[in-house]
């Protein structure tokens, strides 16, 4: 049996929290009190880093000329990204934990700096009701982009389970490619001994413009191999599931083997093992907008690094009450408050016939709206401290 994150001091009330939660909840994570010792001190807005801490590895599909070698370069780097998704809070905090509900408006900025050149970071919280993430992650000078948000339908019967709705969607500068990327449910395991952690569901999809299909099945402790995160993944040409042209196995948490399907031989793997990930910068706190993540939930964060409840509580207190306040303003000047980075479309047909590709929809109506990145307003955005760390894309 794994060990309990539970402190045994803590263990009575964990017990009460998880009947609780169990006899209440209403589908909303972030209306969810959960116990201190679960309580993590990073926002939601920061989750949307995960996506390219191999930088290079983002950027690889844009130097690659064979379709078919770029659709199974975007696979692999997506299969990169699911450790530090899906487990990296468990691998760092010991257990998986409650993050901190993300404000409208709420930001995260950053970059990397490596092989890859300089690759940017912008997150932000588009929706509050339901809670919503969008990001854009850009590589200018390998023209490539991913775009996406993201919100969670949870249900809790005898474990918590997460849907996500969403997508993200890859661009390709040079080739006019575009890949659709839908998103695991995953479901939350080990509650009952106090040591959560996340587990995958069934599969994800990937479909390229250029028409093909990538499919991960997720087997978790593997039926085949009896190891924790298995999956195996398949690519194909849109519809012909059949006959496979890459084949792939592993652990999404370690390492994977990507196989040419008829031959079988290795066309690439991976080890995160082998692979460091790039640190991503972020501005001094000082220098640091209001709106941004750690800037505005720093006292909330200390409080909750040195245990005093009561201080996080009053802090984040302080957080609600000028939203309220924001809230109330927009609504006597019957406007809404204006996203820095992101607007709603309506435009997104693209979008719509990628998915239709692979049987999915478009669920504007689950995340208030379907969410695109903004040039223009990136434009404006930039405070002159700040060039180089807001990512000013080409013209609007
Ligand atoms: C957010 C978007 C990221 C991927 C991701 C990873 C883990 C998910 C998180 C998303 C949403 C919030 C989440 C979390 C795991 C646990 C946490 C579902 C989808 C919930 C709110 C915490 C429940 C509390 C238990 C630990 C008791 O790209």
């Amino acid at each position: 049996a794994e060990a309990s994150a539970v402190p045994p001091q803590a263990k009575g009330s964990w017990m009460s929290f998880v009947k609780k939660s169990l006899a209440s909840f209403n589908g909303d994570l972030s209306s969810m009190t959960a116990p201190p010792f679960i309580l993590s001190t990073t926002s939601l807005t920061e989750y949307s880093s995960y996506w390219a801490e191999h930088p290079p590895v983002f950027v690889a599909p844009a130097g690659e000329q064979d379709a078919q070698k770029r659709a199974m370069l975007v696979l692999k780097w997506f299969l990169t990204t699911l450790k530090q998704q899906y487990s990296s809070r468990s691998e760092k905090l010991g257990s998986e934990k409650k993050p901190l509900n993300p404000f409208l408006g709420e930001l995260f900025l950053g970059k990397w700096q490596d092989d890859a050149g300089e690759t940017t970071l912008v997150s932000e919280q588009v929706s509050h009701h339901p809670p919503v993430t969008a990001y854009c992650i850009n590589n200018n000078a390998h023209g490539v982009r991913l775009q996406g948000y993201n919100a969670q339908k949870a249900s809790f019967k005898t474990r918590i389970d997460v849907r996500q709705v969403g997508h993200a969607l890859l661009r390709l500068d040079k080739f006019d490619e575009e890949y659709l990327i839908t998103l695991p449910s995953l479901h939350i395991e080990g509650l009952l001994t106090g040591s959560p952690y996340v587990e995958l569901n069934h599969h994800t999809l990937i479909q390229s413009s250029s028409g093909f299909t990538a499919k991960i099945d997720y087997s978790g402790k593997g039926w085949l191999s009896g190891k924790k995160n298995s999956f195996t993944a398949a690519i194909y040409r849109n519809g012909q599931e059949k006959s496979p042209i890459y084949t792939v196995d592993g652990q999404w948490t370690s390492d994977f083997v990507i196989r040419d399907a008829k031959s079988k031989t290795t066309v690439s793997s991976w080890s995160h093992k082998a692979e460091k990930t790039t640190p991503l910068t972020v501005a001094p706190l000082s220098e640091q907008d209001d709106l941004e993540t750690r800037r505005a939930w720093g006292k909330t964060a200390a409080a909750l690094q040195k245990g005093d409840m009561n201080l996080a509580s009053q802090e984040k207190t302080i957080i609600e009450e000028r939203q309220r306040a924001q809230r109330k303003r927009e609504a006597v000047e019957t406007r809404e408050w204006d996203r820095i980075f992101f607007r709603r479309t309506e435009n997104y047909d693209r979008l719509k016939a990628l998915a239709m590709k692979i049987g999915e929809g478009v669920e504007a109506d689950k995340t208030n709206g379907v969410w695109e990145y903004s040039d223009a307003k990136a434009q404006k955005a930039v405070k002159p401290y700040r060039e180089g760390v807001m990512p000013v894309g080409k013209s609007a």
